[in-house]
């Protein structure tokens, strides 16, 4: 096990396509083990394998309180969409710090294949349909913060810049000594 370093908004990583997952190997395991690892120590209820630069369409979920209850969606497809929208606050451990409204389908059905390959469809609501749409965004290079204003996104991308600056400021001073 091992944690992934996640990509920061606005690394242009974060908007490239991934390709659908083709081979149900070891190596696939343990990508599942640490992008959970990963997503459980960060905290987050969910992650992407693009937010990890792996650009293959693989995702993972856990919306629980005890943190037991991982979901593995690999080449996700929405089948169904609801009519209904729901606007939810929604954050993202590529945008850290930023929580805002996007107005997403209520309910969605998804249709993936689980990790040995086989496939399953689940109905989503709540917190789980809105999750399922933000890390399938990912996977089509799209970050929430791309919902919002303009003027909210330039703010947002400013300040994420400013911060790598300060980050790098300050990884140089301490590894100077
Ligand atoms: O941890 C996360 N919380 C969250 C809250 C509201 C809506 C979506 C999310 S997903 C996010 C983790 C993440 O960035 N996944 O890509
Ligand atoms: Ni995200």
């Amino acid at each position: 096990m091992s944690l992934l370093n996640i990509l920061r908004y606005p690394d242009p990583r974060l908007h490239k396509i991934a390709k659908p997952v083709t081979a149900f190997d070891v190596r696939l395991k343990q990508l599942v083990d640490d992008m959970a690892e990963t997503m459980y120590e960060a905290p987050g209820v969910g992650l992407a394998a693009s937010q990890v630069d792996v650009h293959e369409q693989l995702v993972v979920i856990d919306i629980s309180d005890s943190k037991s209850d991982l979901r593995v969606f690999i080449n996700p497809a929405i089948v169904w969409a609801s009519d209904e929208q729901q606007i939810y606050d929604e954050g993202c451990l590529s945008v850290p710090g930023v929580y805002d409204g996007v107005l997403r389908h209520a309910s969605v059905k998804v249709r993936a294949l689980d990790i040995n390959g086989k496939a399953f469809e689940t109905t989503a609501e709540g917190l789980l349909a809105v999750c399922i749409q933000h890390e399938m965004d990912h996977l089509k290079g799209k970050v929430f913060v791309e919902y919002l204003s303009p003027l909210k996104r330039n703010r947002i991308k400013a300040r994420m810049l400013k911060e790598e600056r300060e980050n790098n400021r300050e990884k140089k001073r301490s590894g100077a000594r």
